[in-house]
């Protein structure tokens, strides 16, 4: 009996380790192992079709496999150099920013079997134009400050989803919605996937920046792999800005702010005891009110009492000029940061390669559907008031025909 076993493994062993292509038979009726088949081994549609710019997730049978490694690879397209290595997932997350057919040849290896296939994607153009700009957003989660309640503008009985609309209805605009101090965020979307085109930059996000009134946001980016039309917390990746490994970026900072009383909201001068803070990094404090702006800085449809973000804390970049506190200067970091450089500036520009993962590992994402900005500052500059990231839209630079390189 144990004899016996042996062989018919051996005999399996054999019969998958040559291509696949090559038909296995036993005459043995109680050997249960199951064949690769030989037509179709991956077990593939004969062609997938979707619109350019949007994503097809190609997803190979592998049940034949342990722990395959495989190598997907376009070998057929005009202006695609030919044996381009486009991914080594155990899925194809596949977009294309032109028309056309694709054709892909799939090498799955475990160390037993080795497999190859080639199949064809259709991509085709949309039938409705898309929006080279945003045209949803998920969220608009401001921070305190002092244009907060103000861009947009709150009214009573607007509520997170009324915020939302508000803020959305700016964007898609390309007009200013304010993120206030550190963490405040805003989440939008687009009508199609961003393209990472290789060696190009692929996004812009519009802030309001001119030179010496840098106020930098960290962008995050997501692309929907579960195909449920919206970012979920496991889908996102950060742009590895100038400042990642800057030894004075505190990574996994944290800050509330808890919600000032209606009579201190209600006083209108300048005052430095206003907004309670408490981060973690064992410091507490007010942030202050300033003159020039009454209104509460305190989001006001957040019925919380408190309001706690977490991300990148950026090093302060303000100083003050002669030291009398009326000559402020906020420099530019180098790059990849929003509300850093001014709008139309190529650093304001991102490519979607320099994604990198919760480790720091630098990701391939195929495109991108979601952007997060928020405001990675936690710093106050005298009559400028909080270091606050602006947006002002953003643009899929291919769609609008923008071609600008990467950094070298
Ligand atoms: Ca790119
Ligand atoms: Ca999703
Ligand atoms: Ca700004």
């Amino acid at each position: 009996m144990k004899n016996y076993k042996f062989r018919l493994s051996t005999f399996a062993l054999l019969c998958f380790s040559t291509v696949a292509f090559y038909s296995c038979s036993s005459d043995d009726n109680s050997d249960t192992s199951d064949p690769i088949p030989t037509e179709n081994p991956l077990n593939l549609a004969p062609n997938y079709t979707v619109d350019r710019s949007k994503l097809v997730f190609i997803k190979p049978d592998l049940k034949h496999f342990t722990n395959p490694n495989l190598q997907w690879k376009v070998i057929e397209q005009k202006n695609v150099v030919k044996d381009s290595l486009i991914s080594q997932d155990t899925q194809l997350d596949f977009v294309a920013l032109k028309d056309g057919k694709y054709t892909i040849a799939v090498e799955a290896k475990d160390n037993k079997t080795t497999v190859n296939q080639e199949f064809d994607i259709i991509v085709q153009k949309e039938s409705q134009p898309y929006s080279s700009k945003i045209t949803k957003v998920f969220e608009y989660r401001p921070s305190y400050g002092q244009y907060v309640n103000k861009l947009p503008k709150y009214e009573e009985g607007d509520t997170q989803e009324t915020m939302n609309q508000k803020a959305e209805d700016n964007l898609v605009n390309d007009k200013m919605i304010t993120l206030g101090g550190f963490g405040g965020y805003v989440i939008f979307g687009f009508d199609h996937t961003i393209v990472n085109v290789p060696g190009k930059r692929d996004f812009r996000v519009l802030g309001n920046a001119f030179p010496n009134s840098s106020e930098p946001g960290i962008v995050m980016l997501a692309y929907d792999k579960n195909q449920n039309g919206k970012p979920d917390d496991d889908e996102w990746y950060e742009i590895k800005g100038s400042e990642y490994a800057n030894p004075k970026t505190i990574h996994n900072y944290e800050i509330t702010f808890y919600k000032p009383s209606a009579k201190l909201d209600a006083i209108n001068k300048g005052f430095d005891e206003y907004i309670k803070y408490k981060n973690n990094q064992g410091e507490e404090g007010y942030k202050a009110k300033n003159s020039y702006h009454n209104q509460s800085y305190y989001p006001l449809w957040i019925n919380e009492e408190s309001i706690t973000f977490k991300g990148s804390k950026l090093p302060n970049n303000a100083t003050d000029i002669g030291g009398n506190g009326n000559n402020w200067k906020l420099p530019a970091y180098e790059y990849g940061y929003v509300d850093n450089h001014p709008k139309y500036h190529d650093e304001s520009a991102f490519d979607i390669a320099w994604a990198i993962d919760k480790q720091g590992n630098s990701v391939k994402l195929p495109g991108i559907d979601f952007i997060k900005v928020y405001n990675a500052m936690d710093q106050e500059a005298g009559w400028f008031g909080e270091t606050s990231t602006e947006v002002v839209g953003a643009w899929d630079l291919h769609e609008k025909g923008i071609n600008i390189e990467t950094r070298k």
